[in-house]
């Protein structure tokens, strides 16, 4: 397909389950930006589960944001039910503004239903000069190191660093040992996934992703990613007055619809402690990024920076299953 092929599928297909036009335009994208970087559990796929939250009621398809300028330094939006995209983009000039004037800014975001990627919120405020980290719980799907009962989140943690002359750096990745989408993609091609995903519903090792998906994920790198999972289930549920995974997946009541909470997005202005040096110590950090190419290495989104252009100019693969179903959504 074509990029404008992929825009206006998934276009028509929010708007066929009746989500209100500013929101169709900001889904959209991230739909498109997923597939478009080859992110497979976080492009078209989506669609899926965007539908089933608006026909199962679990996100509101007209709500409109509220921008709070709570603090000098903290904007706060109320997404009102809605998807976290419309929410994002609403308070994001507030945010930028305030992160230009005292250096440092947090956007907290309220009452959303968050299923997309982190990257394009980073990679957006990167582009615009400033560092900025991004954190969202989602349902409690994966245990805690040590342990075999699901309590946490997915839970993605996004970095953006801004680079003169090329793309931003960004990283973004669950501090689960993969994102939930990635295993039910492997149960939609049967295929088994690696051990150290996941334990089946008897709590042992399983490379089955049913057995996996009814079990409980694992977190990366053990008790560091289990740590780091804690601290976004803390710092963008109850810091932002919002919930945990636990309380999203209790308030999904088995729907199995995204995750309903909050985000909390974290930005620096690198002249808030630099002033007109800035550029030029952000031209010293070039030097890491060099010396991580230099060996051979590669630098996390440089998979997804190499197949943007090839899709711009070839357009995306969509398996013809994946393709089918979501055409029979428009039915
Ligand atoms: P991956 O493990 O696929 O990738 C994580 C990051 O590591 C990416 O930035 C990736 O860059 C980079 N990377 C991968 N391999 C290498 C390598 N060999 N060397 C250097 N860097 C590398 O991601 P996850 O499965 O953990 O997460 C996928 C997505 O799911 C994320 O975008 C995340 O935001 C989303 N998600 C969203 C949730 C939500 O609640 N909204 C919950 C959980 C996940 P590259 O992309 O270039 O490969
Ligand atoms: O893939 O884990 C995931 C996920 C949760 C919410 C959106 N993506």
């Amino acid at each position: 397909m074509t990029l404008d092929e992929v825009r206006e599928l998934a276009r028509s297909v929010l708007r066929r389950h009746g989500l209100a036009e500013p929101h169709v335009e900001v889904v959209a994208e991230t739909i498109v930006a997923g597939q478009r970087d080859a992110c497979d559990s976080h492009g078209v796929y989506r669609l899926l589960v965007a539908v089933r939250s608006i026909q199962l009621g679990k996100v509101v398809p007209d709500a409109v944001p509220e921008v709070h300028d709570f603090a000098p330094a903290t904007v706060r939006v109320d997404a009102r039910g809605g998807f976290a995209q419309l929410a994002f983009e609403r308070g994001r000039p507030l945010l930028v503004q305030k992160a230009r004037r005292s250096g440092i800014a947090a956007l907290a975001i309220n009452n959303c239903v968050h299923f997309s990627a982190l990257w394009p919120e980073v990679e957006a405020l990167a582009n615009e000069g400033l560092v900025a980290f991004a954190f969202t719980p989602s349902h409690a799907w994966v245990a805690p190191a040590g342990g075999k009962a699901p309590l946490f989140g997915t839970n993605p943690i996004a970095f953006g660093w801004p680079r003169p002359g090329t793309y931003p750096f960004v990283f973004d990745f669950a501090t689960s040992a993969v994102a939930r989408g990635e295993i039910e993609l492997h149960r939609r091609a049967d295929k088994p996934i690696p051990l150290g995903w996941a334990v089946g519903p008897d709590g042992e090792p399983t490379t089955d992703a049913t057995a996996a998906l009814a079990g409980a994920m694992l977190t990366f790198g053990g008790h560091k990613g289990s740590a780091l999972s804690l601290m976004v289930e803390l710092i963008a549920g109850p810091l932002i007055g919002d919930l945990t995974s636990a309380e999203s997946l209790a308030a999904d009541d088995g729907a199995k619809c995204s995750p309903l909470g909050g985000e909390l997005i974290l930005v620096i202005d690198p002249a808030g402690f630099l002033g007109e040096a800035a550029a030029d110590h952000l031209r010293r950090a070039e030097q890491l990024f060099d010396g991580v190419i230099r060996q051979g290495a590669r630098l996390p989104s440089q998979r997804r920076y190499e197949a943007r252009p090839r899709s711009l100019k070839d357009g995306v693969s969509v398996p013809r299953k994946l393709f089918e179903d979501i055409r029979a959504l428009l039915d």
